[in-house]
């Protein structure tokens, strides 16, 4: 093995960070991150926000995908939210396409395959005093955003670009959520009133409902399960709290069709349906290789040792 080998297998996790995975829905890498990626992720973000974007693409002006596109982030104040910088800043392309993150989640969800989903790019203001919940993330759960994915075991990368405690608004995950069943409101990324969230609506089926803040060091990174709740409190220091969001899919996960269940139009649409290739039948393909690369095995390797 060479050392970059070596080193790699000493930044997976072990057999216990996986059964540890499986048992409560999240897991905290070791430090895997250069502070030089982040840094070139934090200037990509800043770019981005002027809107000087290192690549464009014949959607990346139609606010149907994503309704930042070509908007200056001028009011700091504001919480923000990019879906697609990863494919108009190369810094952040980097990083939501790094081999160790896709190794990691192909390693707690047991997938063969890693493919790229999507990513969020998140800026978190210091709450003000006028709005004490600015840049609350209700606690939701992915996959509900993810109807149109028939896969049960896609997984997300949350990366904070400066270290992470309750004080900055940290994620924060809910213990063991991902085993319960029944929640299918939770599309409540935008809800800022947690107690609302946590007594109306989530089903923790008996269990105790235990909050565990991912208190992480620059160069650390959580990952959650598809169906673990989670979100995050408003930001009480004084400086932004930003962070990249980078959701994967395994190599089976293909487009579903829920389009029959309504007769007022393509209700059950993700916006990634404008914009990556069809399949012979017409159907978004969720294998685009444009749109959604496969991560792991890494290309041009084989992913088994012999
Ligand atoms: O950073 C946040 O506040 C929310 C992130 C999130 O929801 C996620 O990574 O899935
Ligand atoms: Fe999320």
């Amino acid at each position: 093995m060479s050392d970059a080998e070596l080193d790699t297998q000493a930044l997976m996790p072990t057999d216990e960070d996986i059964a540890f995975y499986q048992r409560n829905g999240y897991y905290v890498s070791k430090q895997v991150l250069s502070d030089e990626l982040i840094d070139a992720a934090v200037e990509g973000s800043e770019r981005i926000y002027r809107c000087d974007y290192d690549e464009r693409f014949p959607w990346s002006d139609n606010p149907r995908v994503d309704r930042s596109f070509g908007v200056p982030f001028t009011d700091r104040s504001r919480s923000r939210t990019d879906g697609y910088a990863s494919f108009h800043s190369f810094g952040l392309r980097a990083l939501a396409r790094l081999p160790i993150i896709s190794a990691i989640a192909a390693a707690l969800t047991g997938a063969e395959e890693i493919r790229y989903w999507k990513d969020q790019l998140i800026y978190k203001p210091p709450a003000r005093e006028s709005d004490e919940n600015e840049g609350v993330t209700g606690f939701h759960q992915d996959k509900r955003y993810w109807a149109t994915c028939k896969s049960d075991r896609m997984i997300t990368a949350w990366i904070p670009f400066q270290d992470c405690s309750t004080r900055n608004g940290c994620l924060v995950m809910i213990k063991g959520s991902h085993r319960w069943r029944n929640n299918h409101a939770l599309v409540t990324f935008d809800e800022k009133n947690m107690d609302f969230i946590k007594e109306k609506l989530i089903n923790t089926q008996g269990d105790e409902l235990v909050e565990v803040p991912m208190e992480l060091k620059r160069g650390q990174v959580s990952f959650h399960d598809c169906y673990t709740i989670h979100g995050s409190y408003a930001n009480r220091s004084d400086s932004p709290r930003r962070a990249l969001s980078v959701h994967l899919q395994d190599g089976e996960n293909r487009y579903r069709n829920l389009n029959f269940l309504s007769s007022e139009g393509p209700v059950y649409q993700h916006s990634h349906d404008l914009v990556c290739r069809k399949t012979a039948n017409g159907l978004p393909d969720y294998s685009d290789p444009e749109i959604f690369p496969t991560l792991h095995p890494a290309p041009g390797t084989t992913g088994h040792a012999g």
